[in-house]
This record gives C-alpha cells, structure tokens and sequence, in this order.
C-alpha cells in the first residue's frame, strides 16, 4: 500500500498559502498536519484554533491536528474536529489518555496516540481499541529543522510488530521528525503509513513543492 502525505503547515509560507493548498489539493494531498504547541507541553508556540477553521474554509482536504498541549482532554472540542479528519493526543501530555481519546471518536474523528521518543510502545497497551492510528515521533517535538533520532527507526518495525501481534493490524503508523527522503524510504520498510512532511522534503528549499511532492511519493 503506498504512504499518505502530511504537509507540516507550520513549515509553510504563510504568504503563499492560497497557492499552496490549490497545489496540494491538485496533486492528491491526503491531510494537512497542524502543529498544536502551547508553551508547556513544548517550548513553543504555533499554530492554534483560528487556524484549523480559516483552513478549513479554504480547502476541503481533511486535517491532521497534532495536540502537544497539556490537559487536550478538555480542549478538544475548540478544534471542531470532523469526521475524517485525524487528532493526535500525546501519552506524556495527559493522565486521562484514554478519555481524550474517546473525546476525539466521539467528535466522529480518527483517533491518533503520540508517542515521544523516549516513550515506550506499552504506553499504548490499554488504550488499543480507542485508536485508530499511532504517531511515532521521529524527533522531540517542538521545533521543525531537526534530526532524526535513530532509534526511532527500529521504534516503527517494533511497533507495526506490537500492533499484528495483537491483532490491530488496521491501525495506523504516523511518522513525524525529520522526514527527509532517505529517512521516508527507512520509515517506509519500517512500515510506516503516514509521513509528516516538513522542511526536510516538501518545504525543501532545494526544490520546487510540487517535484519534492513528487520525489517524496517515489519513496513512499
Ligand atoms: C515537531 C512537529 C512536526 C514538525 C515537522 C517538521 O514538533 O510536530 O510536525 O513540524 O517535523 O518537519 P521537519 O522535516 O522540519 O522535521
Ligand atoms: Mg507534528
């Protein structure tokens, strides 16, 4: 099965941003992923409510919102999430996983669990039938422009593995830190399904959007 795209918004050019998503939507874009930072889950601040409804009312492909907020369980409801769209909760953000997971099904949306790094795949054990997805952070999260942190790699083949061995094969695997091609290409034996795409392959300045599109679908 081939991999799904994820532009990473926050990577980019506010000033292009009609022209952007008229590309995206024409070259068959499968979400668009938000970056959610509050200052406390991550040292950060990006982007936030106002932004997923103004998207919203410029295009119809579904979003992938990606909460690094503290206490999401309460919050979830600010972003409107739709059906079809995806909403990632971090395990390390919140002692009520399994509420803010069923909090974003109840919406009608996917529901997607982070995973940090360092985190381990058991975080995962007792929440298995109220997901839809896993997001494996490839880096730390907070920033865009960073590396891979390598074990990670082995982190996707152990968790594709966790998942069949338990029967939720159907579930799927998000990638996002560090995307580059050659990473995708790992990502993707690893078994990966979704890669975050951000300034290490489409919003590479080395070329065009749409040929690092292009080049990022050969990989995947
Ligand atoms: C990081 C955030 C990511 C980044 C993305 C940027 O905390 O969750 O979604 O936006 O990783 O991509 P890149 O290629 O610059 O690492
Ligand atoms: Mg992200």
């Amino acid at each position: 099965m081939n991999g799904k795209i994820a532009p990473s918004m926050m990577c980019a050019d506010i000033g292009k941003l009609t022209e952007t998503l008229e590309l995206f939507e024409k070259t068959g874009i499968e979400y668009l992923h938000i970056d959610v930072m509050d200052g406390v889950f991550v040292k950060n601040f990006t982007l936030g409510t106002d932004y997923c409804k103004n998207l919203r009312k410029m295009t119809k492909i579904p979003l992938d919102i990606h909460l690094m907020i503290t206490e999401p369980e309460w919050k979830i409801g600010w972003f409107d999430p739709q059906p079809g769209d995806y909403v990632s909760i971090h395990a390390e953000s919140t002692n009520h996983l399994q509420r803010a997971l069923a909090a974003v099904k109840s919406c009608g949306a996917k529901a997607m669990a982070a995973l940090n790094p360092a985190t381990p795949l058991s975080a995962l054990d007792y929440v298995l039938d109220d997901i839809d997805g896993v997001l494996l952070m490839t880096v730390n999260p907070g920033f865009a422009g960073q590396k891979l942190v390598p074990q990670t790699l082995t982190k996707i083949t152990d968790c594709r593995n966790y998942l069949n061995e338990r029967g939720y094969s159907h579930v799927e695997i998000e990638v996002d830190g560090n995307v580059s091609f050659e990473n995708a290409k790992k990502m993707c034996a690893a078994g990966a399904d979704i890669y975050i795409c951000g300034t290490s392959s489409v919003f590479c300045k080395d070329a065009s959007i749409e040929e690092n599109i292009k080049t990022m679908r050969a990989c995947i």
